[in-house]
C-alpha cells in the first residue's frame, strides 16, 4: 500500500478502469461471479448478443429494463466516491469503465464507456437516439417480458444502448481508453475479470508503456507477471487515496 500510495503522489496521469466488481457494493450484480452473477441464473447468448434481441425483443428488453430499474435505485459507493475524490488529489485522472451503469458521474466523475450505457436506448434499425423513460411495467422479478419501445422515425424496436458479444465497441471511447493507456504512468485495474476484449487489452497496453498497473480484486488471477496485486474488494481504493493524500 505504501509503495502503491507514493506512486500516487508522484504520478502525472492516472487511470482507472473499473469493471463490474466496483458497483456491486451499491447493489448491482456483477456478471460472472458465482451464485449473484447476472449470468449465473441467464445464459449471455440468450440476452447479450444483437441476434438475441431479435429472437426475442421483450425477453431481452426486460431483462434490461429490470436492469435499468436496479441501477436507477442504487447510489455510488465508497469506491465511486474515493475515484472521484482522487481526481482533487491529481494532475490528471482519466476513468474508462465497461459498467453500463452511471454511479461514476453520479459520484461527480465523468467517464469513458467502452461498454455503451443503460441510459441511451436507441433505434436497433435506424441507429436514432430515443428518451429513456422511466422504467414501467411488471419488474418486480428477472425474468419478466416487456414490449420495446418504437422508433418514432421508422417504427423500429428501441434497444438498449450498450455493446453486445459480437459489436464494435464505439470508435471514440475505445480510440479514448486506448490514449489514456498509452499515455499514464499509474494505471489501476477494479474488479473486472479481464475477460472481455477489446477492453482487457487496456492495462497490458499501460504495462507495455513502462506503466505501473496495480490489480484490486477480491479474487487472485494473473494479467501478466508485471502488475501489483492487492487482494481485496475494490474499497482498497479509498484506503490508498487516504494513505496517499489524507483527507
Ligand atoms: C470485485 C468485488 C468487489 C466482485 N470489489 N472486485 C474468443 C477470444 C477472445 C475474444 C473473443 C472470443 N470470442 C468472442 C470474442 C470477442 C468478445 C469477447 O471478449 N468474448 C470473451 C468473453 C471470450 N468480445 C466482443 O464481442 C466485443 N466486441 C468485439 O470484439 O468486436 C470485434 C468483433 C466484432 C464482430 C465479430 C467479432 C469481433 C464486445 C464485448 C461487449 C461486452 N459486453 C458486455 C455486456 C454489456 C451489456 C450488458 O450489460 O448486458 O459487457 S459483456 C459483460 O462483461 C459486460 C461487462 O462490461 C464485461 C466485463 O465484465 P466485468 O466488469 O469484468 O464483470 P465480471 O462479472 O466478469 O467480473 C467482476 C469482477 O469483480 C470479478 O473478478 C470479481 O472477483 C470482482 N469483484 N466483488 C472488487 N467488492
Ligand atoms: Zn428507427
Amino acid at each position: 500500500m505504501k509503495l502503491i500510495a507514493k506512486r500516487l503522489q508522484e504520478a502525472k496521469h492516472v487511470v482507472v478502469f473499473t469493471g463490474a466488481g466496483v458497483s456491486s457494493e451499491s447493489g448491482i450484480p456483477t456478471f460472472r461471479d458465482a451464485l449473484t452473477g447476472l449470468w449465473e441464473r441467464f445464459d449471455p447468448a440468450q440476452l447479450a448478443t444483437p441476434e438475441a434481441f431479435r429472437a426475442d425483443p421483450s425477453l431481452c428488453w426486460g431483462w434490461y429494463e429490470w436492469r435499468r430499474q436496479k441501477v436507477l435505485q442504487a447510489q455510488p459507493n465508497e469506491v465511486h466516491l474515493a475515484i472521484a475524490e482522487l481526481a482533487k488529489h491529481v494532475s490528471k485522472l482519466t476513468v474508462v469503465t465497461q459498467n453500463v451503469d452511471d454511479l461514476h458521474e453520479r459520484a461527480g466523475k465523468g467517464v469513458i464507456h467502452l461498454h455503451g450505457s443503460l441510459h441511451s436506448p436507441r433505434c436497433i434499425d435506424c441507429g436514432n437516439a430515443h428518451e429513456a423513460a422511466l422504467p414501467s411495467g411488471d419488474l418486480s422479478k428477472h425474468g419478466c417480458r416487456l414490449e420495446p419501445p418504437r422508433c418514432n422515425s421508422c417504427e423500429g424496436y428501441i434497444r438498449p444502448g450498450v455493446v453486445w458479444f459480437g459489436e464494435m465497441l464505439p470508435d471514440a471511447p475505445w480510440t479514448a481508453g486506448l490514449t489514456a493507456a498509452d499515455s499514464c504512468d499509474l494505471f489501476f485495474l477494479i474488479g473486472t475479470s479481464g475477460v472481455v476484449y477489446p477492453a482487457a487489452e487496456l492495462p497490458l497496453r499501460a504495462l507495455g508503456t513502462g506503466a505501473t498497473v496495480v490489480h484490486i480484486n477480491p479474487v487472485r488471477f494473473e494479467i501478466s507477471s508485471q502488475e501489483y496485486f492487492l487482494q481485496g474488494p475494490a474499497s482498497a481504493m479509498q484506503a490508498l487515496t487516504l494513505e496517499a493524500f489524507g483527507r
